[in-house]
């Protein structure tokens, strides 16, 4: 196996769902990626070990999520100068702990925060391809790709849109289908 460009860790197996979203768009872009739980709280030393070898390893950029009092990102960012895009996990206070606590971070030690849950995860793998797509022009060329299939969806959300029924738009009803 080709080594890790990108390693994604989470807080704990808790936030696979949302992590692994980001692990398929890794794969849909075909690069390599790691994934694994990491917890600044739970295993502070690890969190260390792992964050000072990164470079040694090869890996360009991490992806962190974590929820609650999400330290993970901003710690690992902490020891290492590679760049750490920071991923809010959804919580019991819907999210807001975990933005604020990735996202404000003092300076001199940036965490790039993406939004919460699914999405952030989304637009996390997606960033982290546009950052290794700075010196390679495969990962460029499938960047444009990307943006093609993302306007072909909204005309494809527009046709569906055409083909409902008029009264909808006046609130009576509300078709299937349409979203
Ligand atoms: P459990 O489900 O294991 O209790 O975890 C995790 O990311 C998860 O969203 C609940 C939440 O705790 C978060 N967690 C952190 C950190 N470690 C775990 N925020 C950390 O080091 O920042």
């Amino acid at each position: 196996m080709s080594k890790p460009q990108v390693s994604i860790v989470m807080g704990s197996e808790s936030d696979l769902d949302v992590m692994r979203e980001g692990a398929k768009i890794l794969s849909h872009f075909g690069v390599p990626h790691e994934v694994q739980v990491l917890s600044a709280h739970r295993s502070p030393e690890r969190v260390a070990k792992f964050s000072k070898e990164l470079r040694k390893r090869g890996v360009e950029v991490v992806i962190a999520g974590a929820g609650g009092a999400a330290h993970l990102a901003g710690a690992i960012a902490a020891n290492t100068t590679i760049p750490v895009i920071g991923v809010p996990m959804n919580s019991a206070l819907n999210g807001l702990d975990s933005l604020l606590s990735t996202v404000q971070m003092p300076s001199g030690v940036p965490v790039a925060t993406v939004s919460i849950g699914k999405s952030g995860a989304m637009n996390a793998a997606i960033l982290a391809v546009q950052i290794l797509a700075l010196r390679s022009k495969a990962l460029q060329a499938k960047l444009s790709q990307h943006k093609v299939e993302l306007s072909r969806s909204v005309t494809e959300k527009n046709k569906r849109l055409k083909r409902a029924p008029r009264n909808w738009l006046k609130g009576r009803e509300i078709p299937r289908g349409v979203s």
